[in-house]
């Protein structure tokens, strides 16, 4: 049903209804959540929460905006508050217009005068001229778009102090201007007078009442007199006030939440109302289901070459512009969605202690290689694994080209600058980098010292990213040499030697500088520049 249609039956019906009020979404969803079959988005109270007063202080649009955040929220209708309608008869055929659009269901027009004053303030009170205000009820009914939206005349005759006639003199006139409802309004604390015009009104069109001075009334009495809606008015924001109040007296005065944290709602009941399950259920149905990045780093090695300074620490420590060249890698790690490195320890293993890593150590490291600490972090080669030297240091560029070619095999990053030089790690491709964009994929053909300098294409970097199938090409490879017994002293070059043996196909990202493999003093010095 629309919430229109929602609307118009519980204001049409004989059976009384309540609607109580809401002053923002949260609010609203939780007016819905008791049960109440509709909202009063209350003037006063959307005001209060801005801390600005009930006399047209927020601007309409403002008020749309809220109620529309209100709309969005809940199923059940929301009947606004609109004052006056904030102008003359053109405002409201705007006014109704947007309610419409944002997914109001109706709306209570007040015959006072722009800028209206709250009705419990002040005395005497102007009235609206009665024909002017017929006018905008008319102007307001010829806008709707929708039939059933709803418009309530509320008159504040009694509120201004004119007395039972007036009142009925213009309720009866809104009436026939094409109200749907009348909204009798009184700020006596007993309901006689509104009881005075309930009986001489005669049930003509029917009516709407706010007892918020009244409220010792008992509802049955209502009931009895074929009342069609109470609102009660103000009292989630008044709510809403005493307990803010209590909370912030409370932590103000213990400098401390310990008396407050039970007594307040917990965060999952904050998640829940904003509808955080709706969201997790999206994202599984909208976003690309992509395993997060992993990341292993092999970081064992001694290093040798750099006179004292790897003494009491591994050359992954070592500084590069005061900080050491782990902390840079797994930073550009971070940077790429790789919240949490597995790296594998082994030299010096007790001053590698670098947050965002978990530590695989290989007691073994000064006679064993790269191949035997991949192994022992095998456990970590999952799906969207990047697999580095621990002691290389590079631009961000190359990790970023890498990703993007990444596919579910195995891709290195070689860079093509180095080809010919007499360096481990020498690749060769299917075809040289040619310097130019495309589209076609390299593929490895051999890596190592099996590769003639001459015959090279590049030099692997220390840095592949094994895809859903490759992560399981290397440990197939590593379980091939730990059974021939080679393991222990193979480098990562002979396991994707394995891994081309075995029929896989390797594909080789070109770029060109933009990283060092620190091996030795000079190599600190040139990273410095990176
Ligand atoms: C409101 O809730 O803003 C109302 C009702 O208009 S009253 O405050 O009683 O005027
Ligand atoms: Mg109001």
């Amino acid at each position: 049903m629309r919430k229109t249609t929602a609307l118009r039956r519980l204001v049409s019906r004989p059976a009384l209804d309540f609607l109580l009020e809401a002053h923002n979404g949260l609010s609203a969803k939780i007016v819905e959540e008791a049960g109440f079959p509709g909202i009063w988005a209350s003037g006063l109270t959307m005001s209060a929460t801005f801390a600005v007063r009930d006399n047209n202080e927020l601007s309409w649009t403002q008020v749309v905006e809220q109620a529309g955040f209100m709309a969005d929220a809940v199923r059940i209708p929301v009947l606004l508050d609109g004052d006056t309608g904030y102008g003359n008869f053109n405002n409201v055929r705007r006014l109704v217009r947007k309610l419409e659009q944002v997914g109001v269901a109706g709306v209570t027009l007040e015959d006072k005068l722009f800028p209206k004053t709250n009705s419990f303030l002040r005395d005497r009170q102007p009235l609206a001229d009665l024909d002017e205000f017929c006018g905008k009820l008319k102007a307001a009914k010829d806008s709707q778009q929708d039939p059933d939206f709803v418009v309530v005349a509320r008159v504040e005759a009694l509120i201004a102090g004119w007395g039972l006639d007036e009142a009925l003199r213009r309720a009866e006139a809104y009436h026939l201007a094409g109200a749907d409802a009348i909204l009798i309004h009184s700020r006596r604390p007993s309901a006689s007078e509104v009881f005075r015009f309930l009986e001489r009104w005669g049930g003509r069109a029917p009516v709407v009442l706010v007892p918020t001075r009244y409220w010792r009334t008992p509802t049955e009495d209502f009931r009895a007199r074929g009342v069609s809606v109470v609102i009660w008015a103000n009292h989630l924001l008044r709510s809403a006030i005493s307990a803010m109040q209590a909370t912030a007296a409370r932590i103000a005065a213990d400098e401390s939440l310990a008396q407050v944290e039970p007594n307040v709602a917990p965060l999952h009941e904050v998640f829940r109302l904003q509808g955080d399950d709706e969201l997790q259920e999206a994202e599984r149905r909208y976003l690309p289901a992509r395993a997060p990045l992993g990341a292993i780093v092999l970081a064992a090695g001694a290093g040798g070459g750099f006179g004292g300074l790897t003494d009491d620490v591994p050359k992954a420590m070592l500084k590069v512009r005061g900080r050491p060249i782990l902390a840079r890698l797994l930073d550009d790690l971070a940077h790429f969605g790789c919240s949490e490195a597995a790296v594998v320890r082994g030299y010096r293993a007790e001053a590698i202690d670098l947050p965002n890593a978990r530590y695989v150590d290989n007691p073994d490291f000064a006679d064993t290689g790269e191949a035997w600490s991949l192994a022992l972090a095998a456990g970590d080669l999952r799906p969207g694994t990047l697999v580095a030297f621990g002691d290389i240091v590079l631009k961000r560029a190359i990790v970023q080209a890498l990703l993007e070619e990444a596919g579910d095999g195995l891709t290195l990053a070689v860079d093509s600058a180095l080809a010919a030089l007499d360096l481990p790690d020498r690749v060769r491709s299917d075809r040289p980098d040619t310097g130019r964009f495309s589209f076609d994929p390299a593929f490895l053909q051999a890596i190592g010292e099996a590769v003639r300098p001459e015959a090279s294409h590049g030099v692997w970097i220390g840095l592949l990213h094994a895809g859903r199938d490759g992560a399981g090409w290397l440990r197939e490879a590593l379980d091939a040499l730990r059974a021939e017994g080679t393991l222990r002293a193979a480098r990562l070059s002979d396991v994707l030697t394995r891994v081309l043996a075995a029929g896989r196909p390797v594909r080789v990202v070109y770029h060109r500088g933009g990283w060092v493999n620190v091996n030795q003093l000079a190599d600190l010095l040139d990273a410095s520049g990176i």
